[in-house]
């Protein structure tokens, strides 16, 4: 066979660095979305808000420093910061993942969950066409959009949702990404996203609140935690897989929405059994409804039930079914559910065992 012949390689033509701005960046998804965006060669724009904590100290316990991460100041409550921002890092692709993302909280926040999640979509996309008419946006929606809408949930299935949280990102995955996308021709995609952990899980999000928890009882720090409903079914994935997935959509023809999912639900209470399992500490379960505990072998009760966990309105059970990600995207996730509460587990148990032997709690 004929050896292939190659285009001659003129030195001194560099190609230039595809610009991506990461609205969230010191968020969970954030944090991954930047590491795996500068491993691929990009030039990484955090947006961050400002607050009294210098911004290094919020930054370098998620993106290690020497990846050359770019901070930019913006709220998305402020159109005015947003377009400093956007003018100073010039981005191709912006990816939106600062949110209120608190489910509970939006319920006694809703003013101001709407505002960021809807609104602050609105500033972002309005103030991005000025600055790049052909920048393309991935938009953070979530399975949170189905409310109670039975499970398998898919593209095409109804959305319904059941709190204020999942009420703005509806709003803003109907208005902003299908109504821009169809009427003024824009590039934006929604990220339909099932649950997605990490060790650098938010600590109130009952995973790593579960693992945290559960870690200080067996090293003696705490003797028992309480949670709400423990019936609730969740389809969680790893963070670290889910990014992968938003920089995909953003390299497709056209753009299109996405469900990512592992295709796999678990209630809470089996999520506590598998971490418990993992530090060598299984739990068995007595009582009823708000009177249900779970014990040790021992007999020392280290989970309770408490109603200020429990929401006014509740997703029952989340299942999602991404064959289109697979199909369209090549996108399956990695880590399975053992793995992932293994990884959750033993990041959190080793990090306060080191700081109980630095005599630090
Ligand atoms: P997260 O850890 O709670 O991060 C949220 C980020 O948004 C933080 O960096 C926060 O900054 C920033 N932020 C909040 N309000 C802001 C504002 N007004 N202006 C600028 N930044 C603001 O959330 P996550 O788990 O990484 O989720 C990322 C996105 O995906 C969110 O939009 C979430 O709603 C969506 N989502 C998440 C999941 C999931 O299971 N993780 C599933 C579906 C969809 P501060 O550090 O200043 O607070
Ligand atoms: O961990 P959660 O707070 O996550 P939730 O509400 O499913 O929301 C997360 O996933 C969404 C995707 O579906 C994202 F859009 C959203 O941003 C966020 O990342 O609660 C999971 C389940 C709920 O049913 C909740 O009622 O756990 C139940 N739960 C039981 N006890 C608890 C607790 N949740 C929390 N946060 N704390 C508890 O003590």
């Amino acid at each position: 066979m004929p050896a292939k012949k190659t285009a001659p390689k003129n030195k001194n033509t560099k190609k230039k660095k595809k610009r991506a701005l990461v609205t969230g960046v010191t968020g969970q998804d954030g944090s991954y979305l930047a590491e795996y965006l500068i491993d691929l060669g990009y030039e990484v724009w955090g947006l961050m808000r400002r607050t009294s904590l210098e911004p290094m100290i919020r930054i370098e316990k998620l993106v290690r420093p020497e990846r050359r991460l770019r901070i930019v100041y913006g709220n998305l409550r402020d159109g005015a910061s947003i377009r400093q921002a956007l003018e100073e890092s010039q981005p191709d692709e912006i990816y939106n993942l600062a949110a209120q993302s608190d489910v509970g909280i939006s319920f006694k926040c809703p003013d101001e969950t709407m505002d960021i999640n809807y609104h602050g979509l609105g500033r972002l996309i309005h103030e991005a066409i000025k600055v790049n008419p052909k920048v393309k946006i991935y938009q953070a929606s979530t399975s949170e959009m189905f409310g109670r809408t039975n499970p398998p949930q898919n593209e095409n299935s109804v959305f319904a949702p059941v709190s204020p949280y999942g009420e703005a990102k509806l709003l803003a995955h109907e208005d902003y990404v299908k109504g821009y996308r169809e009427k003024k021709g824009l590039f934006i995609c929604s990220g339909i996203l099932f649950n997605h952990e990490s060790p650098r899980r938010g600590e109130h999000f009952v995973t790593r609140k579960i693992s945290i928890s559960l870690a200080k009882v067996k090293l003696g720090i705490q003797e028992s935690f309480a949670l709400g409903n423990m019936d609730a079914k969740r389809d969680w994935g790893f963070a670290g897989d889910y990014v992968k997935a938003m920089h995909k959509m953003l390299q497709q023809k056209t753009p299109d929405d996405y469900v990512i999912s592992t295709g796999v639900s678990h209630t809470v209470r089996e999520f506590v059994e598998e971490a418990a399992k993992v530090l060598d500490m299984p739990i068995s379960w007595s009582g009823k409804g708000f009177d249900e505990v779970g014990k040790t072998k021992d007999g020392k009760v280290v989970v309770r039930i408490a109603k200020e966990y429990y929401r006014p309105t509740e997703v029952d059970y989340l299942l999602g079914d991404s064959r289109k990600a697979a199909k369209k995207l090549g996108w399956k996730p990695e880590v399975s559910f053992k793995q992932l509460v293994r990884m959750m587990v033993t990041a959190d148990y080793e990090r306060l065992k080191k700081m109980k032997d630095a005599g630090l709690l």
